[in-house]
């Protein structure tokens, strides 16, 4: 499949849509979750075009790998929830119900979570 510009997710990096934003540097953005899970929910995305983390860890530079995992842990810390703890999932595909074809983790916290599958 091939790279979609005009995913919802590369319109919010162009600011073509607004987002609650918590982050921002060179290789990643990090903001709010629309239809937030938890108490803190925030995506956090490359700035690169990629469709899913099969393509971003084949096709990243290692400068784009590290600054977007750093950009992860940064927001993590921000968000005060590194104590508690956190989750970090991306869905890739069909099977993990991947809305948008931009690759992108959920980064979930402020409450205990449960179990990963219900
Ligand atoms: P996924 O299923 O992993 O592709 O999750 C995509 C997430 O993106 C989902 O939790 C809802 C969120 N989302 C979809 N559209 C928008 C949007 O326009 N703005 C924001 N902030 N989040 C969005």
């Amino acid at each position: 499949m091939e790279y979609d510009q005009n995913n919802i997710f590369a319109r919010i990096l162009r600011k073509e849509i607004p987002a609650r934003s918590v982050y921002e540097d060179e290789f990643a953005f990090g903001f709010h979750d629309l239809s937030p899970l938890a108490p803190i929910h925030i995506l956090i995305i490359p700035k690169g075009p990629y469709l899913s983390i099969a393509d971003f860890s084949a096709q990243a530079t290692a400068e784009e790998i590290t600054g977007f995992w750093r950009a992860v842990s940064h927001v993590a810390k921000q968000q005060g929830i590194t104590r508690d703890g956190f989750r970090i999932v991306s869905n890739s595909g069909p099977n993990a119900g991947q809305e948008v074809p931009h690759f992108h983790v959920h980064l979930l916290g402020g409450t205990s979570l449960g179990p990963i599958l219900e």
